[in-house]
């Protein structure tokens, strides 16, 4: 018993964001294939740098239209991060020409535009609803609808901490 919380001690330690650090180009091809396939590397991919999880540390994030999804022409964009030092990402995918809340205007051409921007956490809170998102917000602008929101919400879900938010 003493043993399994000497364990628990040690994994907290590590818990504590020793192992954090900045996501690089090359934990960025490994997410973008995970999440997207071989096919990625044919893909010209938008990428913005910045701390989007509020962590101190740089995340990447990554996108670019897909013409090959069989389920229709679709956005596939990419969240990469380090949480406790294990490379994370989570992806997004919103088509074109949808009436989707979370979808897209246009027919990809041109691509929408990824870009980050800071908020105060008040702001966000006004916007989303809820408390505890990271206020530097990752936009995503097809040049014809509102614009898309994503804040990272380290506290959400599990598997889940993007939220999105239009207006
Ligand atoms: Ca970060």
């Amino acid at each position: 018993m003493r043993f399994v919380s000497m364990a628990m001690g040690c994994a907290l330690l590590w818990g504590g964001g020793a192992w954090a650090q900045d996501v690089t180009k090359e934990d960025l091809n490994a997410e973008m294939r995970f999440q997207g396939g071989q096919g990625v590397f044919r893909q010209h991919w938008q990428v913005e740098t910045g701390d989007v999880t509020c962590d101190g540390y740089q995340d990447k994030v990554a996108g670019y239209v897909d013409r090959d999804n069989p389920n229709g022409l679709s956005f596939l964009m990419v969240v990469v991060t380090r949480e406790e030092g294990a490379l994370v990402s989570e992806a997004v995918v919103p088509f074109f020409n949808s009436a989707d809340q979370m979808g897209l205007c246009g027919d990809g051409n041109p691509p929408p535009k990824i870009s980050l921007e800071q908020f105060t956490e008040e702001e966000v809170r006004e916007m989303t609803g809820i408390d505890g998102a990271c206020p530097m917000a990752i936009i995503l602008e097809d040049g014809m609808c509102d614009l898309h929101y994503y804040f990272w919400v380290p506290d959400w879900e599990e598997d889940r901490k993007l939220i999105f938010f239009r207006n």
